[in-house]
């Protein structure tokens, strides 16, 4: 009889411990499941009417749009795509002029503002002028999604940027390695009659470093929404400066692939315009992300980590990526297996007239005799019956 229980709670451990270890594995699987990853980006390429900007270090493409974006409280019927990460409303200078010198002089939208490079032809920046209507939904529903409490959005336009495998310069020729390190991510400004929003998507699988050369500084990379100078009537002033994604100085912008503003990882969505009064960058308001693996608590964005500018030379490991969830016991006990052995030691106490005289149910007999059983006791389940 003991060694009959012993062999049911080695079984009920042994179940318990799967149980455990697919938990452990579906957790860490949703933690990379609910990040950005490439299949998040919308269409892009040459199958989709995407044009592409001339390989090189600094190569810039004036597009004219069918229809205007705003940008703050300006609507720009032309803008300037660019190898290093951006998109302007100003035909850019050359990059020496501005890396490493944001705020920007010129309105700029930057999605990762760094000296990239795709001079061998293997990273590629695509972009195209959008209205079909598949599109316009999706990108109205990622919209929707950062600002829950306004009304549904329909663009009626989009224009769609994405850089793919770009490598940072200098990276080519230095050898160590660091020219397989490439990023692919995607900026997205789309339009109604009154307002200009910017989607960034940030894959975290394809984002591989966060600092390119400046001079001979490895410096970081840098986002923000800037305005650029505006001239006044006697002299010309720093228009407002949107770092994002948070908007606070030294970011750390590996967050770009870990937090968001729009409900997904590595998603992050910008009112950036409008026809009517605007005076600032409005961001998605859903910080927090529902796990659909596992249904678990919706997790809020940590506070902003601060960090100097030497931190980011060296591209500082990222332990988020090794820190799992902690584990709590499981809310649901695996089944019990099926007990035999126990069921040959109930037919004498059935035949029990005390069983007879109470009126037991069978069924919640056998129950309770086998609960008794996978509590391991025995002793305490003879006795009883
Ligand atoms: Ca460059």
């Amino acid at each position: 009889m003991r060694e009959c229980v012993c062999r049911v709670v080695a079984m009920a451990s042994c179940a318990r411990a799967v149980w455990l270890g697919l938990k452990l594995l579906f957790i860490a699987g949703s933690v990379s499941v609910n990040c950005a990853s490439r299949s998040d980006l919308f269409d892009y390429g040459a199958q989709f009417g995407d044009q592409t900007l001339q390989s090189g270090n600094d190569e810039t493409q004036q597009v004219h749009l069918d229809r205007a974006v705003l940008f703050f409280q300006d609507s720009f019927e032309k803008v300037y795509v660019n190898t290093n990460g951006f998109v302007s409303v100003a035909n850019p200078p050359a990059q020496s002029e501005y890396l490493g010198k944001m705020p920007a002089t010129f309105g700029i939208i930057a999605a990762f503002l760094g000296d990239l490079d795709t001079s061998d032809g293997v990273g590629k920046v695509y972009f195209r002028q959008d209205t079909s209507p598949e599109l316009l939904q999706r990108i109205g529903e990622q919209i929707s999604q950062a600002y829950p409490d306004e009304s549904k959005l329909e663009p009626t336009h989009a224009f769609v940027v994405t850089w793919e495998n770009v490598a940072a310069q200098g990276a080519l020729e230095r050898g160590d390695g660091s020219h397989k390190k490439r990023n692919t991510f995607q900026l997205v400004l789309a339009s109604t009659e009154l307002t200009t929003y910017a989607i960034l998507l940030y894959p975290k699988d394809e984002m591989h470093y966060f600092s390119a050369p400046v001079g001979d500084e490895s410096r970081a990379i840098e986002a923000g929404f800037s305005q650029g100078q505006i001239q006044g009537w006697v002299w010309t002033t720093q228009g407002p400066y949107y770092r994002i994604p948070t908007n606070v100085q030294n970011t750390n912008t590996r967050e770009l692939t870990e937090l968001t503003n729009s409900g997904t990882r590595g998603v992050w969505v910008y009112k950036i315009g409008s026809s009517t009064f605007f005076t600032d960058i409005i961001p998605g308001h859903v910080t927090t992300v529902v796990e659909n693996v596992f249904p678990q608590e919706a997790t809020e964005n940590p506070e902003p980590r601060y960090s100097g500018m030497g931190e980011f030379t060296e591209d500082p490991p990222y332990e988020a990526e090794t820190t799992l969830p902690e584990l709590s016991t499981p809310e649901t006990i695996p089944p019990e297996p099926t007990l035999p052995e126990t069921l040959l030691e109930v037919k004498p106490v059935i035949q029990d007239q005390s069983y007879l005289t109470y009126n037991h149910q069978p069924p919640r007999i056998t129950t309770l005799m086998k609960s008794t059983r996978y509590l391991g006791d025995p002793g305490q389940s003879t006795h009883r019956w």
